[in-house]
């Protein structure tokens, strides 16, 4: 069951767990789906008109009903009891204790998530409300010798593999839930309230990354190669409440004395027209709306004297389209974009003189694609390059899809190269915390690990 509802990879201690009670919950969802969907059935065809013209007044004699509805109540009951509450009871009251845990801040807004680590004197440094402003989004006094060795980062939460996370959540503006999918961490962030939440990473983000690598359909993406005519240049006759919504200027419009009352790009709405017509322009050039920025170009393309209009890969935006009618280029080649999610390299290709086209770690990008299917490729090694997100699970607003950051697992030795750096940055902007430990602090001898 619980590969068949396609849960994300699970790389916390506690995930088994919640995927076997999540399971679980399916099959009594999934019993209960159906045999509700057999009595309709059976009520439809029983109980259908052409055999029961008259109303029976005494309604169901037998007990069958009750002793389904029974029963449901006793699975529903075992699945409270058994299972649920002792695993949430786990969640809310066995925490970690806080010196033998990695500790962070997180603060929710619209639409960031701000991360705020203690530093290594293992003590958050004072904020304050006044102080909150759009370079120091959490408020932090720096002032305050326990805040001087405090990292802060927003959208970038890195945590050491293998030992607990207890994280202090909290919200700025309106209720966001904290989601980190890979983890099987949800919870509410409520202003006002400050909720911890904890959890053992037990794989690094690399190994996770290891374990998703599939193949990218090359030779499907460089199919969709194709030509595309652009539309023509027309010359078009205003006239008053002659709006023609779905063209565009090709270029500026200028009235007699030579100033600009239009520009390439603007369309021929109604206003526009009445605006053109008032300047006493009669006549101009434009082209059908049409949108090509689903394609990227298969070429680049210059105009007479040699400027370019549009690249290799780039997408046909409004403007480079316009561009290149003017360069006298009606007909383009073209592919679709293949709308890659951010797709990280997992293999090392090499062309065949011998340079490298890609390794691993890179981020798979349409000239790659391009690249490996000129070499005669038709897959290529992908993985996500960040199946360890953190996801705002709340409707928080319009922008609420944007709220998007990036986790980090590592290693141990990883994660300290990285604590060195963000407190060698944090020297250079405040100098050294008076009450920090010195054999932590000291300058970063670590090697960048890879793994
Ligand atoms: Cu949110």
């Amino acid at each position: 069951m619980e590969k068949f509802l396609g849960l994300p990879p699970d790389a916390a201690a506690h995930g088994a767990e919640i995927d076997f009670l999540v399971g679980l919950v399916h099959w009594l969802m999934f019993v209960l789906f159906t045999g509700w969907a057999i009595y309709f059935i059976f009520t439809l065809i029983r109980f259908r008109s052409s055999k029961n013209t008259y109303a029976n007044y005494h309604g169901v004699r037998s007990r069958y009903s009750t002793y389904i509805e029974a029963a449901v109540i006793v699975v529903e009951a075992v699945l409270l009891v058994a299972f649920s509450i002792p695993i949430w009871a786990k969640r809310v009251d066995a925490f970690p204790a806080e010196q033998n845990s990695t500790v962070v801040r997180i603060v929710a807004e619209q639409f960031a998530w701000n991360i705020h680590y203690p530093g290594p004197d293992g003590v958050f440094g004072r904020t304050s409300l006044s102080l909150v402003g759009t370079d120091n989004p959490l408020g932090l006094d720096r002032s305050d010798p326990a805040a001087k060795d405090d990292i802060a980062t927003i959208n970038q939460l890195n945590v050491p593999v293998g030992k607990p996370v207890v994280i202090h959540l909290s919200s700025k503006d309106v209720i966001h839930s904290l989601n980190l999918p890979a983890f099987r961490v949800k919870q509410d962030a409520v202003p006002g309230l400050n909720i911890p939440v904890w959890f053992v990473p037990m794989k690094t983000t690399d190994a996770i990354r290891e374990e998703m690598t599939g193949s990218f359909d090359v030779a499907g993406a460089v199919s969709t190669q194709t030509t595309i005519r652009l539309p023509a240049v027309e010359t078009v006759r205003l006239e008053k409440g002659g709006a023609r919504d779905d063209m565009i200027l090709t270029s500026d419009v200028e009235d007699k004395e030579g100033s600009t009352v239009m520009s390439a790009g603007d369309d021929l709405s109604a206003d526009n027209v009445d605006l053109m017509l008032e300047s006493g322009v009669t006549e101009v050039r434009a082209r059908q709306k049409t949108v090509f920025d689903r394609y990227l170009s298969m070429a680049d393309y210059t105009d007479g004297e040699g400027n370019a209009i549009i690249s290799m890969h780039e997408s046909f935006g409004p403007d480079a389209v316009t561009g290149l009618l003017n360069a006298g280029i009606t007909e383009v080649k073209a592919r679709l974009r293949s709308n890659l999610d951010p797709w990280m390299v997992m293999e090392t290709v090499t062309a065949p003189d011998g340079a490298v086209l890609m390794t691993k770690g890179d981020y798979l990008g349409e000239e790659h694609l391009t690249a490996a299917a000129a070499m005669g490729m038709t897959t290529i090694l992908v993985a996500p390059f960040t199946p360890t997100e953190i996801a705002c699970a709340q409707l928080c607003g319009l922008g609420h899809y944007r709220m998007r950051g990036y986790m980090d697992v590592q290693t141990a030795d990883e994660y300290r190269t990285w604590v060195d750096e963000q407190e060698a940055a944090l020297r250079d902007l405040y100098g050294v915390p008076a009450d920090a430990d010195p054999t932590q602090v000291s300058a970063s001898d670590h090697e960048e690990h890879a793994q």
